[in-house]
């Protein structure tokens, strides 16, 4: 068997009006338009890291808490109705989805191997999360691609920054030595936003676009501090951050997602993509690419 690797690594947050603005045939509400340069950038995204034919999509969701450890689906196939908690008017979306477990178990047992908890979710009934749900969709439509979903073990939010930062960094090296020893080609989905301050009155219409803006001028400085370091390929000074950024733009990265991925993509120090940014409910939600064969490509133009 050849060595596994990683394609590509795609911050992909998981607002489910992205979802419910695409009015896919798996979701019961329908929308009139909205949110289109996220969705856009999501489409241009989709075919670059799909046209790299990955075998399998690991993503990393904030919105499965686990409290012991870190969880990964462990059953060949999962079907159901996930609602969001908040926003069932938005998304509530009839799932089917393969997993593949061999990586899966793979990963919880490199994981143990590096001293971290890790626990396998073999209960087929299972409702899965809609942060997982969300980015998978978004990243790959027809859901023909099997995934690995991992929880997030909350170790920024129980035992502070910087032991949630070793967690995830310790979680990464794991998924990438799994990877690895399975001979897979992966690419690696962090299902999370940037800054995350929602706003509190939403619209009478949902998809009413006049109502999506930065509402916080500090949240918007640290995004676009943030997907400048990306693209100068700083993603080490990013981790270093991390902390800082997570307080002061109250950032979803605090569930570990952003972390992990650049972790299993090595920490790394080449330019990643910016497909697009933009505001939901307020919260800053960027869709971003790390792909070496693109970043080779501009290498041999420029
Ligand atoms: O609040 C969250 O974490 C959500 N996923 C809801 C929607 C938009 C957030 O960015
Ligand atoms: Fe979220």
């Amino acid at each position: 068997m050849s060595k596994g690797s990683i394609l590509a690594g795609v911050l992909a947050p998981h607002p489910p009006h992205l979802v419910y603005a695409e009015n896919p045939p798996q979701n019961e509400p329908r929308a009139e338009c909205g949110w289109e340069v996220l969705r856009w950038g999501y489409e241009r995204c989709r075919r670059s890291v799909l046209a790299l034919d990955p075998e399998v999509l690991i993503v990393h969701s904030p919105h499965w808490k686990t409290v012991q450890g870190h969880h990964l689906l462990g059953v060949d196939h999962f079907e159901g109705l996930s609602v969001d908690p908040i926003f069932p008017h938005l998304f509530r979306y009839h799932y089917e989805l393969d997993v593949d477990v061999e990586l899966a178990e793979a990963i919880a047992e490199a994981a143990h191997e590096a001293r971290l908890v890790s626990k396998l979710m073999r209960n087929p009934d299972f409702r899965v999360d809609y942060g997982t749900i969300a980015a998978c969709h978004l990243i790959n439509p027809a859901w023909d691609i099997p995934i690995v979903a991992i929880s997030s073990n909350r170790a920024h939010f129980d035992f502070g920054n910087d032991a949630g930062q070793e967690e995830m960094l310790r979680l990464g090296e794991a998924t990438l030595r799994a990877v690895e020893s399975t001979g897979r080609r992966a690419v690696v989905l962090a299902s999370c936003s940037l800054s995350h301050r929602h706003f509190t009155v939403e619209p009478e219409i949902p998809e009413d676009m006049s109502h999506e803006h930065v509402y916080h001028h500090g949240q918007y400085l640290w995004d676009m501090h943030l997907l400048e370091l990306f693209r100068r390929g700083k993603s080490a000074q990013v981790l270093d951050e991390m902390s800082d950024f997570i307080e002061q733009a109250t950032s979803e990265a605090k569930d570990g997602s952003l972390t992990w991925m650049l972790a299993v993509l090595g920490i790394p120090d080449y330019p990643a993509e910016v497909h697009a940014y933009g505001n939901v409910i307020g919260t800053g939600n960027a869709v971003v690419e790390w792909n070496p064969v693109l970043h080779s490509h501009e290498a041999e133009e420029s």
